[in-house]
């Protein structure tokens, strides 16, 4: 009877293997004091944003082509999975002095 210890470091292998194949990572962006924080430099499709509102004020995360459009209530996070690839430009609609960019590679 073989030992079921020995199949631990196979299958914990074989777990690392598939999640580098899916590679999708994800990302906490947090809003505070008006501003958004960096956005990440390796950003790739399908990969999942979770944005967070820090502040007392309601923001949101648009996108000037309108690919994306996230609603913030004060103190929330929301998620997002990244769609396509592209340099897009983001703002706040209720303070459109916030700004901010994503760059995503394919
Ligand atoms: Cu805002």
């Amino acid at each position: 009877m073989g030992s079921p210890t020995k199949l631990l470091p196979v299958l914990l292998t074989l777990l690392w293997a598939s999640s580098g194949v899916a590679s999708a990572a994800e990302y906490q962006l947090t809003i505070a004091g008006m501003k958004f924080g960096p956005t990440p430099a390796e950003l790739h499709v399908g990969d999942v944003i979770v944005w967070r509102n820090d502040d007392i004020f309601r923001h949101t995360v648009t996108a000037r082509d309108k690919s994306f459009d996230v609603d913030l209530p004060p103190k929330s996070q929301a998620r997002m999975t990244v769609g396509r690839a592209g340099a897009v430009d983001f703002y706040c609609r209720f303070h459109p002095a916030m700004t901010g960019k994503l760059d995503v590679r394919p």
